[in-house]
C-alpha cells in the first residue's frame, strides 16, 4: 500500500510542476531522438541529438555552456533519422568517459 501512495504522490508532483520554456539555438528536427549526458564531466548535462532537418539527417552532440547556450562540438557522427529511442549515452568500455550509441536510417 505504501508504494501505491508514493506513486500517486509523485504523479501529482509531476502534474503540478512549474516549467519554464527556454530559447536555444538548437535546430528544428523531426523523427528525432535526444538524450542528456554529461560527456565532458563538468557537472552540467549536454545533449545528444539525432534526426532530420529540412535538408539533412543529423547526429550531433551539443555541449552545455550555461545560460541556455548549447554548442555543436562537431563530433563527426553519421547523420541518422527515424531511430526509435535510439540515442543513448553509456560507458561501454568502462573507462569513465561517456560514449554514444545511435541507430537509425
Ligand atoms: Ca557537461
Ligand atoms: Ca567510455
Amino acid at each position: 500500500m505504501r508504494k501505491i501512495i508514493f506513486v500517486i504522490s509523485l504523479f501529482t508532483t509531476i502534474l503540478y510542476a512549474d516549467f519554464t520554456e527556454i530559447s536555444t539555438a538548437l535546430p528544428d528536427i523531426c523523427f528525432s531522438n535526444v538524450a542528456w549526458g554529461d560527456y565532458d564531466s563538468d557537472g552540467d548535462l549536454d545533449i545528444l541529438m539525432t534526426g532530420e532537418t529540412d535538408s539533412s539527417y543529423v547526429s550531433r552532440v551539443y555541449r552545455n555552456d550555461g545560460s541556455n547556450v548549447f554548442t555543436d562540438i562537431e563530433a563527426g557522427l553519421l547523420g541518422l533519422t527515424r531511430g526509435k529511442d535510439a540515442a543513448r549515452w553509456g560507458d561501454y568500455d568502462n573507462d569513465g568517459d561517456l560514449d554514444v550509441l545511435i541507430c537509425g536510417t
